[in-house]
């Protein structure tokens, strides 16, 4: 039963929200219930999403629109994952849903030019499924099996945050660009300020930006660890929606007047400056000032980050008529085929190619380390949106985060160099080519569906034992990202559709001896610090551990898609203290009654400790199934 608001005044999140509430009442601190307009899927996380919607038992897709894009391993750097691609191809089509094909772009960016319609729900099973809060609508990252049960008209459930407005003023300078501000809000907020959160944009300096510069900061919002973040659809987003020739799909979204919000933040457009992220974290910020002239060997512009065409023309209006320096290599890789075809139509590629730039196909590719690969202690500038460890396929090698602006102005010095010593550079953008040809509709049931040996289905999931009991099989300190849990790049992007294989990978740069131990010693614990699970939404970073036997994670908070995809496989993540447990301690814990109290034996030190949890009622039924697919099918039945 669909419920009502209760306050009268609301924020563009609630109106959003509100229109689609199925269960719960929309408090801030209470789970809810939302019925799903669109959703995404890409070929890294889609092929378990595809088999987990498959194991639902659905004929075709229910959700208005499903998207299944590939974008990852676009260059198909192995046999599996062209044959994943062909699996991905055959089976949205089969299932009543568009295909979006090699070549085509990055989902993120694509569906925001595309299919994005304001005021609608996105789940996508991408951490940056926000991104498509730059045209206002509500994009949400989740785990592949939450974006399955969406698309087959299930309702997602999320905790309706806390609301944090950022209230632009202002208008942004010289050299300076949307990326700018936000690193100055992970300088400012840290990657674990947005948790719990959700972002709105608002004040005077919202219509200074065009919609992929709004997007470039909803996609990043994402670093900060918030749920999703949203700008106002106005005027400007209706003459993107235009030149998209989708007009029909505006409408107008603003929050009430009298909205109130848990907690502000203002910027002065006009007072940020260029900044960078140097490697580690993405709130490692420093000014240009502070780090200009470090050597660099690589720099990369593209991504879902700053792939668009608004950001290439810049920097292609940098780069004319000038050489990069030809000590390092440069890349540039278009978030969308929309954009390559516009570049190559204003004159933009050649000024690229005659600087001495690479030119890539749109697709995420070295964005997760499938080729341009920073070698061994180098150090690679990139547009991209993170750079922890081992991000870009080389766990020595180093990757700092930047605008466009300040990456073209380093491709030309060699090192990081501040763009507002070059000449001032204007942009707008007043029209744009529609070529959907790469985009399929599906044929339907009749479509048969190709699989290869390596896609594998998953085991089944089973009812939680009445006790779990094993070994503290490791131990990790804060801020542990799925990166971290299960790398991507070439050591496994290929596996992804195989679980029994890719699982054999996890933590593969904190402990290479710890699949094998696992498998050994039938599963026990993992025991990690704060925001455990940041990052991405890969799912694989909990169903590696699940296939591993892995029976309870410990830590002292969790990132809110990892929380929700260890749920979902049946792991359990409790809340605790964790400098009281030791890696290779033999814990036991009675977890017959999730509800009342929970005590851990630990059988090496000869002590007990209480554990708690923030599990829902419906999670705890679901962790008792083994779940969500198992408690998915229980409730179908
Ligand atoms: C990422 O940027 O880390 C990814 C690769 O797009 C992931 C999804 C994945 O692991 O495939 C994400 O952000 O969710
Ligand atoms: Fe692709 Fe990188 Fe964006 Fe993830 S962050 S969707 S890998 S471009």
């Amino acid at each position: 039963m669909p419920h009502e608001v209760v306050s009268v005044s609301k924020t563009m999140t609630e109106k959003i929200l509100s229109h689609h509430v199925q269960e719960g009442t929309l408090e801030r601190g209470t789970e809810v219930g939302i019925r799903i307009d669109h959703c995404l899927t890409q070929d890294s996380t889609g092929t378990m999403a595809w088999l987990e919607f498959e194991s639902l038992g659905l004929k075709k897709v229910q959700a208005e629109k499903v998207v299944s894009y590939c974008d990852h391993t676009s260059l198909g750097f192995k046999g599996e994952s062209t044959d994943d691609h062909i699996f991905l191809q055959t089976i949205a089509s089969h299932y009543g849903a568009k295909f979006s094909k090699n070549g085509n772009g990055v989902c993120h960016q694509l569906h925001y030019e595309r299919f994005g319609v304001p005021g609608k729900t996105l789940l996508g099973s991408d951490s940056h499924t926000p991104t498509a809060g730059g045209l206002g609508m509500l994009g949400i990252g989740a785990g592949g099996m939450d974006v399955a049960v969406a698309a087959g008209g299930g309702l997602f459930y999320v905790i309706v945050p806390k609301m944090l407005n950022v209230i632009l003023t202002g208008k942004l300078t010289h050299g300076v660009g949307a990326k700018d501000v936000a690193l100055e809000i992970l300088r400012r907020i840290s990657v674990k300020g947005g948790v719990g959160h959700f972002i709105e944009f608002t004040g005077p300096g919202v219509k200074t930006l065009s919609v992929p510069e709004r997007a470039t900061i909803t996609n990043m919002c994402t670093e900060t660890g918030a749920t999703s973040s949203i700008f106002p659809s106005d005027d400007i987003t209706a003459s993107f929606l235009k030149m998209q020739k989708r007009e029909g799909d505006w409408s107008e979204l603003t929050p009430d007047g009298d909205a109130v919000y848990d907690s502000t933040l203002e910027i002065d457009l006009s007072s940020v400056k260029p900044l960078v992220a140097m490697p580690g974290m993405p709130d490692n910020v420093f000014d240009i000032d502070e780090v200009a002239g470090t050597k660099l060997n690589q720099v990369y512009i593209g991504s879902c980050t700053n792939g668009s065409y608004h950001d290439l023309r810049i920097v292609a209006q940098m780069l004319k008529g000038k050489h990069i320096s030809t000590d390092i290599d440069v890349i540039v890789s278009p978030g969308s085929r929309q954009a390559w075809e516009m570049l190559m139509e204003d004159g933009s590629f050649l000024a690229f190619t005659k600087a001495g730039v690479r030119m890539i196909e749109p697709g995420c590719n070295a964005c997760i380390g499938i080729g341009f690969v920073p070698g061994n202690g180098h150090l690679s500038l990139r547009t991209v949106n993170r750079n922890w460890k081992g991000r870009g396929g080389n766990k020595f090698g180093k990757i700092a985060l930047c605008s466009p602006q300040v990456a073209a102005a380093s491709a030309l010095a060699g090192v990081i160099a501040d763009p507002r010593k070059l000449p001032p550079v204007e942009v707008s953008v007043d029209h744009l080519d529609i070529d959907d040809y790469l985009i399929l509709d599906p044929v339907g049931e009749s479509m048969e569906i190709v699989r290869a040996p390596n896609i594998v289905p998953l085991k089944p999931q089973t009812p939680l034992a009445p006790t779990l009991a094993g070994e503290v099989l490791l131990k990790v300190g804060d801020g542990i990202s799925t990166d971290a849990i299960m790398p991507a790049g070439p050591l496994t992007q290929h596996l992804r559709s195989n679980l029994p294989e890719i699982s054999k990978f996890t933590f593969f740069y904190e402990d290479k001896t710890f699949a094998t131990r696992a498998a050994e010693k039938n599963g026990g614990f993992i025991v990690g610090g704060d925001n455990y699970g940041q990052g991405s939404s890969r799912e694989h970073a909990a169903l590696g551990p699940w296939q591993l036997g892995i029976k309870a994670v410990f830590a002292k908070s969790y990132a809110r898609i990892h929380r929700a995809n260890l749920i979902n496989v049946g792991i359990i993540p409790f809340l605790c203290n964790t400098d009281i447990i030791d890696q290779g301690d033999e814990l036991e814990i009675d977890v017959s009654n999730l509800e009342g109290d929970l005590v851990v034996q630990n059988k090496t030190k000869g002590t007990h400790f209480s554990v708690k949890h923030d599990l829902s009622k419906r999670e705890i039924d679901m962790i008792k199934t083994g779940g969500l697919l198992a408690y998915t099918a229980q409730q179908h039945a």
